[in-house]
């Protein structure tokens, strides 16, 4: 390593800021997901618009992988490992046939927004692609192979807005979908960004109530995944989640056939205070004295946000 490594000039060189880097990254990722679904954009800009532009925090970013070969959740933590996230708690959801795994961020700034404010958690998922039936797991793995060692590249292919494997025909998507819409969404969205969440408890006062927030997004017209109801509470009652039902896109299958199909929502967390910090002045309430993590109830529900029943119900 020479000297140069350590050497700043104020010419145009790159930062060498790590952290400058990773944001890029994220960045990207969110631009990708803001020109492809208009409703979270829309809501972002609404949102931004009526409150203190400050206030937009992310509470966690989201996104699927296929559990098998290596094309499973650790394709994509890797980036966030790298750049000092730390796993936490697994999640299982026998039903669906996923698992996730919530990472925690590192320490960052207390204070901008968006991908520039703090960093936000990150919640990956995966399909137990072995638990399929044979036809589905040959669709799986015959697109994952085709990727050859594109799981190794997820975060570009995120950031970029492309798969890492060819466009799958109609036939083999409605296969897949017939027995995993999480399946079926993945093999066409690939690694792209699932949803991002608004962090509702740091929004300003009325908007820092899901309630009014849930509100006040559907008096603008937006239609809530309103699967279990559109409020998503945990068993504890400090963790209140609610999300759009997805956009959907124009796709060109490989056979010509061109169909929309489902693409990404966003989703909406407050967090209240933990018991033990409850007497807290409200200005010194920090994220660490809020409930932290996922919860599978919640999520088993907020996973119903790209399926073909919300898509298809009437608002
Ligand atoms: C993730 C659904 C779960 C949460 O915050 O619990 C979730 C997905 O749809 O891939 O986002
Ligand atoms: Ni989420």
């Amino acid at each position: 390593r020479s000297s140069y490594t350590n050497n700043r000039s104020s010419m145009s060189l790159p930062s060498s800021d790590g952290d400058s880097f990773f944001r890029s990254v994220l960045s990207s990722m969110e631009q990708v997901y803001l020109n492809r679904n208009p409703t979270a954009k829309a809501i972002l800009e609404l949102v931004r618009s009526t409150t203190d532009a400050n206030q937009i925090c992310y509470d966690h970013l989201a996104y699927r992988t296929f559990g098998v070969n290596g094309h499973g959740i650790e394709s994509m933590s890797k980036l966030f490992l790298d750049f000092g996230y730390t796993q936490r708690e697994e999640l299982r959801f026998p039903k669906k046939k996923l698992k996730a795994f919530w990472f925690s961020p590192p320490p960052s700034v207390t204070s901008g927004s968006g991908i520039h404010g703090p960093l936000p958690r990150v919640f990956i998922s995966e399909l137990l692609v072995d638990q399929m039936t044979k036809e589905a797991q040959d669709i799986i793995k015959k697109y994952t192979g085709l990727s050859a060692a594109g799981h190794e590249h997820s975060a570009l292919s995120s950031a970029l807005g492309c798969l890492t494997w060819p466009k799958p025909s109609h036939v083999e998507f409605q296969q897949l979908a017939r027995e995993s819409e999480y399946a079926a969404w993945t093999l066409v969205n690939g690694y792209s960004l699932n949803h991002v969440t608004i962090s509702v408890h740091r929004l300003v006062s009325p908007l820092n109530n899901i309630d009014n927030f849930n509100q006040f997004i559907q008096d603008k017209g937006f239609k809530l995944n309103s699967e279990g109801g559109v409020l998503k509470v945990s068993p504890d009652g400090l963790l209140l989640q609610s999300s759009t039902v997805a956009d959907s896109i124009p796709f060109e299958f490989s056979d010509g056939f061109r169909e929309p199909v489902p693409c990404s929502y966003i989703e909406f967390a407050q967090r209240l205070v933990l018991p033990q910090y409850k007497d807290l002045p409200q200005d010194k309430v920090e994220e660490v004295h809020r409930r932290d993590g996922f919860e599978v109830g919640n999520a088993d529900k907020i996973f119903e946000s790209t399926s073909k029943d919300q898509l298809t119900r009437r608002a």
